[in-house]
């Protein structure tokens, strides 16, 4: 089967990844290739932080890979958390994110969100793009145990759970991730 670095050390998004991938490719992250540094998003975008984390590791592993950046935008917010999801609260933990997120927003009626997903591919030595979003709303109250940062907040358009409530199955089918990942696949498979 043919490896592929995911510029991650998030366990859970690499176990995303695996499970859409399994049986075409074998999905590396960092903690496999033993790197515990860590590479600085210092880009305001999705694409440019997907982009600069695909570009290091391509330049000091030498091995074909992809990376996301990925995120929860607000309109009431005029975009946050955006590419600081993972640092809204300042402490680097999810629960402490959703708890900002949901007194920021005590006082909005609006409060449609959207997940945004951009990986960046570098194949062959040039860097594709590939873009995934999913629309909801943001709940009042968390609900849900699975799934990681901001899931047991956020209940896609079409459903009356949230994220945190489905199965991993359930999620990868809809998710920001899934739908960037599945053009990035069917590029891959059109080079094959
Ligand atoms: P890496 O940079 O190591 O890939 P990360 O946790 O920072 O891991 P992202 O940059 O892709 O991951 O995402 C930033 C944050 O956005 C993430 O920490 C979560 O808080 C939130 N997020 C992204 N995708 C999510 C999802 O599917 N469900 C819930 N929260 C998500």
């Amino acid at each position: 089967m043919p490896q592929l670095v995911f510029a991650t050390q998030n366990e859970h998004k690499t176990e995303e990844i695996r499970a859409a991938l399994s049986g075409q490719y074998e999905i590396l992250n960092l903690n496999d290739l033993d790197f515990s540094g860590e590479i600085e998003e210092t880009e305001h975008t999705f694409a440019g932080n997907a982009s600069l984390k695909s570009k290091f590791v391509a330049d000091n592993f030498k091995l074909d890979c992809f990376a996301d950046d990925s995120g929860l935008e607000l309109l009431a917010l005029n975009g946050a958390p955006g590419v600081l999801s993972s640092r809204y609260a300042g402490t680097g933990n999810s629960e402490d994110n959703m708890d900002l997120l949901l007194k920021n927003l005590e006082e909005k009626t609006d409060r449609s969100a959207r997940f945004k997903t951009v990986i960046s591919l570098l194949h062959n030595g040039e860097n594709h793009l590939f873009e995934g979003i999913i629309n909801g709303t943001i709940r009042t109250e968390k609900a849900g145990r699975k799934g990681f940062g901001y899931d047991a907040i956020f209940q896609p358009d079409g459903y009356d759970i949230t994220f945190a409530e489905m199965t991993m199955e359930e999620k990868n089918k809809i998710s920001h991730r899934a739908l960037a990942l599945k053009k990035m696949i069917d590029f891959l498979k059109q080079k094959r």
